[in-house]
């Protein structure tokens, strides 16, 4: 066939290097950027083979969202802008460690497993980071894509979930909003403007933020993203990439691992301060208290934020709809603990991975999810948005309800409900304080975090660390978690469990307790029994 000639050789123009063997893990392809080239040219052969199987446009992100400048990465979008669906990652796999002889024949195998139809046409929408390498890599995706006959369209430097957002607009034919990246600021914007006009009186001082954009993406679009919002948000941006080095001691995994805050900025007593992550879909919230001591809101603090101020409009709204939020293992336990006691919300705990997260949600009229790191979103029921819409229609009802439903409407819009989102997420936590007439310090108040420690083992195999019960118990090796059961013991309102790690080699020990002393001290002793 004449398209595989194309295929063999412009594949020989992008050598896969001998031996080399990566694999399609919870970040997509992630390392080195040397390593990527053939990675990208193959990503775009197999997306085309996604998008003529859905018979939807599909997405590929080129980004190492946190990771050190030097690596780079590439995601696959599924159709309504979720993350690719397991069994491809396993095809994603073969592909990319197929040596250059066996690339036809594992594309055909995949034809013939899935049933795909080689006339139908293929649309894949193409991103990319900041990052050095990103230009060549993506022209590798493009050259992939075109190779088997797919049809592109490069929207270049864009945020990872701008990119979901285009897919999703694309293949629900505009209801999602327009695909492009003027609709998506005007969507968010507007929805934006809508809620704070619930906020009477702000200062300038109430409605001004100081945004770390990690030298990276998300920089850059705030900064167009400004253009928008009509002086309802008054954004100071620090790290925009002029200076410093991409995601380098900056950057929302810089923030919440160290547990201080980013160079390239000074926290002043009253600033209310967040970092965005290197393609923006991550963010955390920081201040300094009057004795400059530094206080940091984590994903598990905006999930609480979040799902508090959306149950209290369900019931003002008269809604009688399902709300729960969705956490990992890393959730800190005092989260968990104010979330089911204390707001009476239901919590999910799943693996660790957006994909289990997001999925977990989805059962759920109203499901919030937010990793501990500052990755999550809400995601709105099908039937919850239908009865939303139409109680903000319904003229019959009080002002109470009406101005309830009218701000659940303009909630959802604000929201992308694709993917975690650091520009979204932003709007939304300042609509929440804005309205609430909350200060970062009430915020934080909510509940005080249970000390805690997370360490990386390395060990010569970490796949001997099989786990159950959403990874917080070890089934294997033998001994193991009775070993950390009798170590937990020791200590006051303990927690403590191990699982190997889906992007680095290691394995992550995580552990909490009363005091900062005891969480390091049941941190160390956990990762000893590792070994
Ligand atoms: P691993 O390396 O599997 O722990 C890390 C993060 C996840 C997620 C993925 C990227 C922690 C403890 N883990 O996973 O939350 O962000 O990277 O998909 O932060
Ligand atoms: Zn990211």
């Amino acid at each position: 066939m004449a398209q595989f000639e194309e295929v063999s050789k412009q594949s020989s123009l992008h050598p896969k290097p001998a031996g080399l063997v990566l694999q399609y893990g919870t970040a997509g392809f992630r390392t080195n950027s040397k390593h990527l080239d053939h990675i990208m040219f193959r990503v775009g052969l197999l997306a085309v083979l996604r998008s003529k199987k859905t018979k939807a446009t599909i997405g590929i992100m080129v980004t190492a969202s946190h990771n050190p400048e030097e690596d780079n990465g590439v995601k696959l979008v599924d159709p309504m802008g979720e993350m690719l669906a397991a069994t491809w990652e396993s095809y994603a796999t073969t592909l990319a460690n197929a040596e250059q002889e066996e690339l036809i024949s594992a594309l055909n195998e995949i034809i013939e497993k899935e049933g795909i139809d080689k006339s139908q046409e293929a649309s894949v929408f193409v991103g990319k980071d900041t990052r050095s390498s990103s230009a060549s890599l993506s022209q590798a995706v493009l050259d992939g894509v075109h190779a088997l006959g797919g049809h592109s369209k490069d929207y270049g430097l864009v945020t990872t979930p701008q990119l979901h957002y285009m897919v999703c607009c694309e293949n629900t034919q505009g209801k999602y909003g327009d695909a492009t990246v003027e609709g998506y600021y005007k969507k968010l914007c507007q929805a934006f403007t809508q809620l704070i006009e619930n906020a009477s009186n702000r200062t300038d001082d109430q409605k001004h933020i100081c945004v770390d954009g990690a030298n990276g993406i998300g920089a850059l679009k705030l900064r167009e993203m400004m253009s928008h919002l009509n002086k309802g948000l008054l954004v100071t941006i620090f790290n925009d990439g002029s200076k410093g080095k991409l995601n380098h001691q900056c950057g929302a995994d810089f923030v919440k691992v160290q547990q201080k805050p980013p160079t390239g900025i000074e926290v002043h007593p009253g600033d209310r301060c967040c970092s965005f992550d290197g393609d923006a879909d991550r963010i955390v919230y920081y201040f300094a208290d009057s004795q400059q001591v530094f206080h940091l809101l984590d994903g598990d603090k905006i999930a609480t934020l979040i799902s508090t101020f959306l149950k209290e409009l369900l019931i003002q709204a008269g809604l009688n709809l399902r709300i729960a939020v969705v956490q990992t293992a890393y959730a800190n336990g005092s989260s968990t603990h104010y979330l089911e006691n204390t707001m009476n919300v239901t919590v999910r705990c799943t693996k660790t991975g957006v994909k289990h997260l997001h999925h977990a949600a989805l059962e759920f009229d109203v499901g919030v999810y937010f990793e501990a790191n500052g990755h999550g979103t809400v995601l709105f029921s099908k039937a919850a948005e239908d009865k939303i819409q139409q109680l903000a229609q319904d003229s019959s009802i009080d002002d109470e309800r009406k101005r309830a439903a009218l701000m659940l409407q303009s909630t959802i819009n604000v929201i992308n409900q694709t993917v975690g989102d650091a520009l979204s997420d932003m709007l939304l936590i300042e609509a929440i304080l804005a309205i609430r007439g909350m200060t970062v310090e009430q915020w934080d108040r909510i509940y005080t975090d249970l000390p805690n420690r997370q360490l990386k083992v390395k060990v010569s195999d970490r796949r001997v660390i099989d786990t159950t019960d959403a990874e917080r118990r070890a089934v294997s090796p033998a001994g193991l978690q009775d070993a950390i059961d009798g170590l937990v013991k020791n200590y006051r309102e303990a927690r403590s469990f191990v699982r190997p790690s889906g992007t680095e080699d290691v394995v992550r020990v995580y552990a909490e307790a009363d005091t900062q002393e005891s969480a390091d001290a049941l941190a160390h002793e956990v990762s000893l029994a590792v070994y």
